[in-house]
């Protein structure tokens, strides 16, 4: 059952009805302002950091579901109230429709006669949102309207707002000039912000003060000064600072007019602290203020945001026969990758935006989703990660996105981190072939005194890996690897014995198959970076430690079927037939097989036919099998979860990509296609009554088979699903690889496709590349040619004269 539809030409997912099985969500922002918006107007807004910087409220967790605040509009017509996104009046609509596109959302809603359409966006290069106002009187007569609006401060620190309140409910305070109302709580403070939500008419009233406006006992749904009509022109002392503004609304028959409301952020420099006595120094907020106060600015500063998002989409488009395909590679994948790359893990609804900084593994991976779009936001991120990194070449598994420090609450002892900074750093080097970011000096732990090149980071965390291996020659695995849930290191003398703690300590042997697969994946990349630039000894170190642990993978941790997963802290085998409960672990099958493991001997395909009798599902493929079904102590937080969810046996949507990567690398394109198809948001748009979240964008986890609930999703948007799956898709199943020498060209297609078309911008070069397959093969590359001569090898020249070079490449 679907909740709308996808709108491909103007890049939209329309909602049709305010009913979804869940919220759906979209964000606006794409430097250092944004906002969460819910498809009936939920949601929040912050600057930089959602912890530190929240500029509205919103409550999770609430009851009913998603009125826990948001960007709200009411109508009062002659009486009768109504919100244009349904929430929070929830009075049924006669039409209602939500448009989520790139960087804004547009929510129509229309009832007796009154149409209102809100768009929602964030112009390029401003800290504040725009809420573009259109109403239409659609009747025969004449309309008098108010129209209110509403949205709620947060004192700024988010979690401080949901807890201080003994000091919280005496700091508010707002001012009032016309129809600008300021939020200024703590400006007095260290902290010299505020932040302001106006409109470009004049007003009949307002509100600043959230029980003056809704009543003691009212709620969202039905605030005392809208249906009375009468705004109360409160001005918030302490208690719930709001701005709410009454604008009237005369409308001829026919008639339409618009309203800019404008919601900001403003940073003033010390010496611009006051502009009186306890006076705001409001320059700032009034050129912003001025900047969008016609209809003309906001209409030109949308179409220039259209504009960027046409320009970071242009890098890589595909044509095929399959228009969910397409959608997925052309917009929505594309897009998940660059709000993953903003958020990290940070704000979503279902992460608060105040548990998680960013994520040291998390954004390393984010970057190989969105450096086509953006290399230099790449190279500043991977400078950023860099910089967080600790002299052992271990990292803070955290930083703060405001601070950019390492979190010290989590430290650092997760031992896959340090590999994922070498893929990032080298998947910015084949994009962009700019090698000099191995000479940027990076500090340690952001201490400047403390920097080395890039290049030296790498190698530290190509070292971290050696310097830590367990008893097996494999990696040790400390708190965790990729998997955070697998928790292995324990404190007792024997298995089952009591134990301190089993999460936050040091590893003591525990082994990591899934790290040593990484390693000869990541590691094979270090050692071609460092022949690439002429470090021939340290490539040759490199190769040989691959070469080497691929030996200690194929001997210690092939279990027969498949690769093991790991050894325990009592050096127990993980992951293998010979356990009662999770004898088989998706990761491991993923990474060995992309590390190079298992290609010679038919041990590869033996491990995927494993996981496919074993792991696949018609929803995609679990984590693990057979779920654990009681605490194992030493297994850790995996076995806590019930049964089919997240790490225990879920469908981690983040790891079938590698899945796909494995069946590739092996030739097996039905297969790889096939899996990629089980989870693309677009192919389960069909099915949404079941998997609940937005068909738009992929969720790290689906309830695998072992669960009540098999197929529902869960935490949508913020995952590395989406980077994933776009190197799986782009990279492996099409083929279109950025190497250190030029795109190379290697599908791995399912046999039934006739070919396909990709357009790919590529250091300043357009390829039109046409894959064509006459023979209905899955991979093999017989011929290419460029501008019609015949190239050998797979790799397409470079031609650095920014034209059009038209590829054909056959398979067979
Ligand atoms: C979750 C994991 C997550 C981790 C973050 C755990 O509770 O289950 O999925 O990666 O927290 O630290
Ligand atoms: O790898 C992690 C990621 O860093 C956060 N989400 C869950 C994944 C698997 O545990």
């Amino acid at each position: 059952m679907k909740y709308g539809f996808f709108d491909d030409l103007n890049r939209e997912y329309v909602i049709t009805t305010p009913l979804t099985p869940y919220p759906w969500i979209n964000y606006l922002g794409s430097q250092d302002y944004f906002a969460l918006i819910s498809n009936t107007a939920g949601g929040y807004s912050f600057y930089k950091d959602a912890r530190l910087r929240r500029i509205t409220r919103y409550r999770y967790n609430n009851v009913p579901l998603d009125l826990g605040g948001g960007k709200y509009y009411y109508i009062n017509d002659d009486g009768d109230v109504w919100s244009p996104s349904w929430a929070p009046v929830k009075k049924d609509l006669d039409f209602y429709e939500c448009r989520h596109g790139m960087g804004y959302t547009k929510i129509t809603g229309e009832y007796g006669k009154v149409k209102v359409g809100i768009t929602y966006f964030v112009p390029l290069n401003t800290n504040a949102e725009i809420h573009k106002v259109v109403v239409e009187n659609k009747s025969e007569k004449e309309k008098k309207i108010k129209l209110f609006s509403f949205v709620e401060w947060c004192l700024w620190n988010a979690l401080d707002d949901m807890t201080n309140f003994q000091r919280n409910y005496s700091t508010g305070e707002v001012e009032v000039e016309g129809s600008v109302i300021y939020h200024k709580t703590e400006y007095k403070e260290r902290r010299n912000h505020y932040a302001f939500f106006s409109v470009n008419a004049p007003v009949y009233g307002f509100d600043s003060d959230r029980e003056s406006f809704m009543g003691t006992y009212n709620g969202f749904h039905n605030p005392d000064a809208v249906f009375k009509g009468v705004p109360t022109n409160s001005i918030a002392d302490g208690w719930h600072p709001i701005a709410s503004h009454c604008v009237e609304v005369n409308l001829k028959p026919g008639e339409s007019k618009v309203l800019i409301f404008l919601l900001g952020y403003v940073e003033n420099d010390p010496e611009e602290k006051w502009e009186a006595k306890n006076v705001i120094n409001k320059k700032k907020a009034k050129k912003m203020i001025e900047a969008f106060s016609t209809e003309e600015a906001v209409d030109k500063a949308f179409d220039e945001l259209a504009k960027y998002w046409d320009g970071l989409l242009s890098k890589f488009v595909i044509e095929s026969h399959d228009e969910k395909l397409n959608r997925m590679v052309n917009i929505w994948n594309q897009y998940q990758c660059m709000v993953t790359f903003n958020m990290s893990r940070s704000a979503s609804y279902f992460e608060s935006g105040i548990g998680r900084g960013m994520g040291f593994r998390d954004s390393n991976q984010d970057i190989l989703g969105f450096v086509h779009q953006i290399p230099d936001r790449a190279r500043e991120r991977i400078i950023d990660l860099a910089s967080t990194q600790l002299e052992d070449g271990g990292a803070y598994h955290q930083y703060q996105p405001l601070t950019k420090k390492g979190n010290n609450d989590i430290g650092s002892n997760f031992n896959d981190d340090p590999l994922w900074l070498i893929l990032s750093t080298v998947a910015y080097i084949k994009e962009t072939g700019d090698y000099s970011i191995l000479d940027v000096m990076t500090p340690f732990d952001n201490d400047e005194s403390k920097s080395t090149p890039l290049a030296d980071h790498l190698k530290r965390s190509f070292d971290h890996v050696l310097n830590n291996l367990g008893p097996h020659g494999l990696p040790l695995i400390g708190r965790a690897d990729w998997n955070d849930c697998l928790n292995l290191n324990c404190f007792s003398s024997e298995p089952g014995e009591s134990f301190q703690t089993t999460t936050n300590k040091d590893g003591r042997v525990a082994e990591s198959v899934m790290i040593a697969g990484m390693f000869c994946h990541i590691g094979e990349e270090y050692a071609r970076l460092m022949e690439k630039i002429g470090n021939k000894e340290e490539a040759d170190r490199a190769y040989r430690e691959v070469k080497k642990m691929r030996e200690v993978i194929m001997e210690h941790a092939w279990d027969g079927s498949w690769f093991l997963r790991a050894y325990d802290d009592f050096g127990r085998k993980v992951g293998s037939h010979e356990n009662e409960e999770g004898q088989i672990f998706i990761e491991s099958q993923g990474f060995c097989i992309m590390g190079g493991c298992g290609l010679n001997d038919g041990k590869a395909i033996q491990a995927l036919d494993a996981v496919e009798e074993r792991l696949a599902t018609k929803y995609g493929i679990v984590l693990l099998n057979p779920a654990y079904t009681r605490y194992y102590i030493e297994y850790g937080e995996i076995s806590t979860y019930p049964a089919g969810y997240k790490e225990n046996a879920g469908i981690f949507c983040h790891n079938n990509a590698w899945i796909m990567a494995a069946e590739a690398i092996v030739g097996r394109g039905d297969k790889a296609f096939d899996y990629y198809t089980r989870i693309a948001p677009a192919y389960v748009e069909e099915r949404s009554e079941i998997h609940r979240l937005e068909p738009y964008v992929y969720s790290q986890m689906i309830a695998g088979k072992d669960a009540r609930r098999f197929g529902e999703a869960k935490n949508s948007w913020l995952t590395g699903t989406a980077s994933w799956n776009f190197v799986a898709i782009t990279q492996y199943i099409l083929g279109i690889k950025p190497d250190f020498d030029g795109l190379k060209i290697d599908p791995c297609i399912p046999k039934a496709w006739d070919g396909y078309t990709v357009i790919r911008q590529y250091r300043g070069d357009t390829y039109r590349i046409k894959v064509k397959n006459p023979n209905h093969v899955s991979c093999g590359v017989s011929k290419i040619t460029v501008d019609n001569k015949e190239i050998s090898g797979n790799i397409l020249p470079l031609f650095g004269d920014g034209k059009l070079h038209e590829v054909e490449v056959i398979l067979g």
